[in-house]
This record gives structure tokens, C-alpha cells and sequence, in this order.
């Protein structure tokens, strides 16, 4: 993770002080790309512990379209308790549907994913065409003196990515946002990592990612966020027969909080080890072994499925997450 602490250097050298939301100033640079071949290793940060199962606990909670901190809890997850419970605009904000509700965040999104349609009640070739995709009729509105009819679906965008790689491996439309503007005055957080690209290339049976993230914590976001993209290609990778290759991480925003100044330079003194690998549990079948395609498992999967072998890290260290 050689990485890591060049972009932390970089950071430090070339980035400039500003207030934010948070009250704790940062120091950030606009821009920033981190690059891992997969085949060579798994991108776990090794200058301190990753809390690998918080990581995949996050991970499923994401993948059962969790909206609530207790649920990410329950996975072995307690990194949402703060942005759940603790956010002064948050705890006022209508939308919140009690303790620990994160409003419709990532998950909810990634799947299910709220469209509608307002369409004139006589086109009836694109009112069939709509319920053939899965959209129902919710009411009947008039618009502008003209009857039109109401339809919803809730889209599953990772399952009808899943199903690309395994139909139309050589789409460039393979992707999934979790910025969903007509919802961000109802979530406790807006989407942070929010564009994820698969690439699948049906020749070398390789599977690539390119995740965008518009503004990133360096020192406790960063090293989760690249854990759990990784992780998240190899477990599609596995259900489709590709091998995870590059995974390619976009930052809009890279900062780094005043108060894990103390924490990453501690780590730029301290030599990274080599990557340790990932192993997933033999129960997620393995679509090259199989020839079974069976995507229920982006629900069934489990925190225990994931493992990092040959981990060597120095001493933890952590520092307070800005709420
Ligand atoms: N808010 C802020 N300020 N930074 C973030 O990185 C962040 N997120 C998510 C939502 N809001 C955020 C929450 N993700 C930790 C890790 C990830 C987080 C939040 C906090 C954290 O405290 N990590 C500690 C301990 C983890 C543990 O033991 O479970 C660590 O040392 O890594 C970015 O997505």
C-alpha cells in the first residue's frame, strides 16, 4: 500500500486548509487516483489494522439494502452509529424514521433504486413496455388537464449489473450510483463512494473497477472504502467466472482531518508489508467451476465469507471519525 502513503505525502506537501461541515478543519487536494492490480494482492492498508470485519460487515449490510446502523451492527459493523445518532441536522430532519435510521443510503440505492413514470394514459405500446420491465401501476394523476398514469419500480442496479457481465460482457454501461438527487434531503449522509464501474473483459475472463468517490476521509474512509470495493469484485468476479484485476479509485475531494494528523505520521514512518490475499468461502459458488449462475447470493452472503490470509500489519492505530 505504497499508495496510500504517497497520497497522504501528497496531501501533506500540496494541500491546503479549509473549514467544513464538520467543524474540524481538513487539508485536502482536488483530485486524487490510486491504482491496485487485484492478481498481485489484496489492497488492505498494512501501516496500521483494517478492521477487515467492520469492512465486510458493511459490505452486506450494503447488499441487503440496510438503512439502519442497528442492522450494520448486527453484521459487525458500528461505523454508522454516529452519522445515525449523533448528527445535530440529521436528528431534526423529518425524514429520519427513528433511532439508528440512516434514511435510503447506499444500499437502498445499489437496490432498489426508486424510479417513476408519469405516462399519458393512451400510449399504451410504452405503458406495456414499462410493466414488461417491472413497473406497476401506482394511480392515476392529472397533469395539465390530460389524464396520466403513475408507475413504480424499485431498480435493482447491481443485480442488473450481474446480469450484464453475464449477457453483454462487452457493455460499457456496466455501472451502479448511489447519488440519487431526488432523495438527498432524506438520508443521514449523502452517497460518498457513489459511482461504481464493473469492466469485464470476456477474453481474459478478467474483471476490472472503477469506483468514484467525491470526497473522501483519507485517514478512516480510504482504507475501508478500498477494502470494500476489492472485496465487492471479488465477490462478483466469483459469481460470474471472472478474476479480479484492476481496481482504479477516483477521489474528488481528498482530505485529511486536523485530528489524524498524529495517526498518519505515525504510518509514514512505518515500512508497509506486502499485500495479504482474499479468500472467499468455497459455500459462494464459483460460476467457473459451476457453470451455475446463481446471483441470490449478493443477498445470502455473510461477514464469515470473507477472510484475508497472510495479513501482516503493524500495530493499530485509529483516531475520531468527524460527524
Ligand atoms: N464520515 C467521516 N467523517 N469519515 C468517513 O470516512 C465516513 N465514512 C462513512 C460515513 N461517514 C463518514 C463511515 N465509514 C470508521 C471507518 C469507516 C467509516 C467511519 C468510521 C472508523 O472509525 N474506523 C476505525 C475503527 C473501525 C472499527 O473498529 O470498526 C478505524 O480505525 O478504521 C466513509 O465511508
Amino acid at each position: 500500500m505504497k499508495q496510500y502513503l504517497d497520497l497522504v505525502r501528497t496531501i501533506l506537501d500540496t494541500g491546503s486548509w479549509s473549514d467544513n461541515r464538520t467543524g474540524i478543519r481538513t487539508i485536502s487536494i482536488p483530485g486524487a487516483m490510486m491504482r491496485f492490480d487485484l492478481a498481485e494482492g489484496f489492497p488492505a492498508v498494512t501501516t496500521k489494522k483494517l478492521a477487515f470485519k467492520s469492512v465486510v460487515g458493511e459490505l452486506c449490510g450494503f447488499l441487503r439494502a440496510s438503512r439502519s446502523a442497528a442492522d450494520f451492527r448486527a453484521l459487525g459493523c458500528k461505523v454508522w452509529d454516529q452519522n445515525a445518532n449523533e448528527n445535530a441536522d440529521w436528528l431534526a430532519n423529518p425524514y429520519r424514521e427513528g433511532p439508528d435510521d440512516l434514511g435510503p443510503v447506499y444500499g437502498v440505492q445499489w437496490r432498489q433504486w426508486p424510479a417513476y413514470k408519469l405516462l399519458d394514459r393512451d400510449a399504451a405500446a410504452q405503458l406495456a413496455d414499462a410493466q414488461r420491465r417491472g413497473f406497476r401501476i401506482v394511480s392515476t394523476v392529472a397533469d395539465e388537464g390530460r389524464e396520466k398514469v403513475m408507475l413504480y419500480k424499485a431498480i435493482d442496479q447491481i443485480r442488473d449489473c450481474v446480469d450484464t457481465i453475464m449477457k453483454n460482457p462487452g457493455s460499457r454501461r456496466i455501472l451502479f450510483h448511489g447519488w440519487n438527487p431526488a432523495e438527498l434531503d432524506a438520508v443521514a449522509l449523502p452517497a460518498c463512494h457513489l459511482l461504481y464501474q464493473l469492466i469485464p473483459n470476456a477474453a481474459t475472463r478478467e474483471i476490472s473497477l472503477c469506483l468514484y468517490i467525491r470526497s473522501n476521509d483519507i485517514g478512516l474512509g480510504a482504507p475501508f472504502n478500498l477494502a470494500e470495493g476489492a472485496a465487492l469484485l471479488h465477490l462478483i468476479g466469483r459469481l460470474t467466472g471472472y478474476k479480479p484485476r484492476w481496481f482504479t479509485y477516483f477521489i474528488g475531494d481528498a482530505h485529511i482531518y486536523e485530528n489524524h494528523l498524529g495517526m498518519l505520521e505515525e504510518q509514514l514512518t512505518r515500512t508497509p508489508y506486502p499485500a495479504p490475499r482474499l479468500l472467499l468461502s468455497d459455500r459462494i459458488p464459483d460460476f467457473a467451476l459451476t457453470g451455475k449462475y446463481e446471483p441470490e447470493w449478493l443477498e445470502k452472503v455473510e461477514p464469515g465469507d470473507f477472510s484475508l490470509a497472510d495479513y501482516q500489519h503493524h500495530a493499530p492505530i485509529t483516531a475520531p471519525m468527524a460527524v
